[in-house]
């Protein structure tokens, strides 16, 4: 630790102690609810970051993200998920993020919901070593595509952050690039993603292994398939995917 370094001044130095245990303890309050901490950055005054509900400006910014079954199974037995209302997975982590952020005095954004949507993918990527994939989903060197970003948790202390580990992306090495050539409407292509291709598709009979199974395209990925969600999951993605799109 530089003494010179002015972030490190006499205040600095005890919000930082005092923060400590922070991340462990909110590690612990988001692990039943299935959600993980991952990783966080310290957003520059140009990003606009609104301050926490006290009012103190936002110092740290820790990213709440979810791979692997324990995120859905929480969910399923959530009141959200049997009420018949609409977004019933954002409710839930609205509610159960909002809860934890609160009792720590913190404040919590979401990827959803927000116009402009505040940008998830690129604050990921300043937290952990993820990569654009071909899809435009990012790619995580053990969650292949399988993951997802839940939440940001706005906070006042200035928390020290580990580096973040660099390494090549999985798709710089994957010369066949199935992603790539296997969606049966090349909705996906070096040109972008046609949103509308893909969501015909859905509609038609054809479209239903998508639909109900998730998208063939991130499926045919050979990183992280351990990570694939149930076919109920992605089923559920998928369809409100399509609600979205249809909405537009
Ligand atoms: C709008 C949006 C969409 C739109 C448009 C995507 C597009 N063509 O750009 C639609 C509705 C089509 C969409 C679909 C999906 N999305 Co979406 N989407 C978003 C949302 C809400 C905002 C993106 C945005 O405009 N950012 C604004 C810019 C300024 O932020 P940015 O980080 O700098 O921008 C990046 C993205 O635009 C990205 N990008 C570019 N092209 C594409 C294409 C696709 C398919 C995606 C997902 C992203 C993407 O590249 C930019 C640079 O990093 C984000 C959540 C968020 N707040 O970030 C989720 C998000 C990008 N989506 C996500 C996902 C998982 C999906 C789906 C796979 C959901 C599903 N069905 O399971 C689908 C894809 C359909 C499929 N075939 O599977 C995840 C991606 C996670 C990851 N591993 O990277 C996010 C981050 C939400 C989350 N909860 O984690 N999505």
């Amino acid at each position: 630790m530089n003494p010179n370094d002015p972030s490190r001044s006499p205040a600095a130095t005890s919000r930082t102690t005092a923060s400590r245990g922070l991340q462990p303890n909110l590690a612990q309050a988001l692990e039943p609810f299935g959600f993980a901490l991952r990783g966080g950055f310290k957003p520059l005054p140009t990003e606009a970051i609104p301050p926490l509900p006290d009012g103190t400006e936002a110092v740290t910014v820790l990213m709440v993200g979810n791979s692997g079954p324990a995120m859905w199974q929480a969910f399923s037995e959530s009141q959200e998920a049997t009420d018949g209302q609409p977004h019933p997975l954002n409710r839930w982590t609205r509610r159960t993020v909002d809860a934890i952020a609160t009792s720590v005095g913190a404040l919590a954004l979401y990827p959803f919901d927000a116009q402009p949507a505040w940008p998830f993918q690129r604050w990921a990527a300043r937290c952990e070593p993820v990569h654009a994939s071909p899809l435009g989903l990012l790619i995580h060197p053990q969650y292949g595509l399988w993951h997802a970003y839940r939440a940001a948790i706005v906070l006042g202390a200035d928390l020290a952050l580990p580096p973040v580990p660099t390494g090549a992306s999985p798709c710089q090495s994957c010369f066949d690039q199935p992603c790539l050539r296997t969606c049966p409407v090349a909705a996906f292509s070096a040109s972008g993603y046609q949103v509308e291709t893909c969501a015909s598709f859905l509609e038609k009979p054809e479209g239903a292994d998508c639909l109900q199974r998730g998208c063939l395209a991130r499926r045919a990925c050979p990183v992280g398939v351990n990570f694939q969600p149930s076919p109920a999951q992605n089923g559920f993605h998928m369809q409100a995917f399509l609600r979205a799109a249809q909405s537009k």
